[in-house]
């Protein structure tokens, strides 16, 4: 069992933790690769770009394909190839992403935006899924204070931002978690160590 994605709404602490995590197992000796959605490969940064950064309106539907083609270079180029390797790989953000904001917050819909994710990726799904939950407000005034300029969807108002916090609330499924990451930076940390050990049966120390 090696890989491994972060999810939640923004300023929930993924980055934050994928970062911890990456360090703590590599500690243990493990080989970790860590990567962040969208981006990781030159077309997917590209894809990024024009997803988040681009001025020009654009439809919703070639928004997703953005996303898309974003995370099938990467799952090609990067993700199987460590996978294949041996290696445990940590996402911050995949799938469960793409029916957060696209079907959720867009309105897209599920059964079609699900079969063009199964292109994207080829069918590769997570072991293990870690939902960090924040209310929309504490994800809006963590970035605030850490000073992120925001991008085309966190300008969305709060309306946009509680669909998506409330499809990743109701997501189920095998290997997928939730953490209450209102909580101290330790305290989530703690809890997504525990649940990766349990999950791969890791023999670990513990960070
Ligand atoms: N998007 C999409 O629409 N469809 C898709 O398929 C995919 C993505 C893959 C990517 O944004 C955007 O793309 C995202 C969804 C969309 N837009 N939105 N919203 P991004 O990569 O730039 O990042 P983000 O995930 O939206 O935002 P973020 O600010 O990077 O969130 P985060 O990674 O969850 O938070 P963080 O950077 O780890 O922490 C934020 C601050 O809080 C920072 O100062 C931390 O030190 C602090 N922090 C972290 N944890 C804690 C705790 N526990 N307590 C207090 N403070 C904390």
């Amino acid at each position: 069992m090696t890989f491994v994605v972060v999810e939640g709404p923004e300023g929930a602490g993924k980055s934050t933790l994928v970062r911890w995590l990456g360090t703590a197992f590599r500690t243990e000796g493990r080989e970790v690769l860590t990567v962040r959605e969208p981006g990781g490969t030159p077309i997917a940064e590209a894809a990024r770009k024009l997803a988040l950064k681009s001025r020009h309106d654009r439809a919703y539907a070639a928004e997703l394909f953005l996303f898309l083609a974003a995370r099938a270079d990467l799952v090609e180029r990067v993700i199987r190839p460590a996978l294949a390797d041996g290696q445990m790989v940590i996402a911050d953000r995949f799938g469960l992403s793409t029916i957060a904001y696209q079907v959720a917050g867009r309105g897209l819909p599920r059964a079609d935006v699900e079969a063009a994710l199964r292109v994207a990726t080829g069918g590769l799904t997570p072991d293990l899924t870690l939902i960090l939950d924040v209310p929309v407000t504490v994800g809006r005034e963590r970035q605030k204070v850490a000073g992120k300029v925001r991008d085309r969807i966190e300008r969305e108002d709060d309306t946009f931002h509680t669909r998506v916090r409330e499809a990743y609330r109701s997501a189920s499924g095998p290997g997928i978690v939730h953490i209450d990451a209102s909580q101290t930076r330790k305290a989530v940390q703690d809890a997504a160590w525990r649940e990766i050990v349990a999950a791969t049966a890791l023999s670990l120390k513990g960070a």
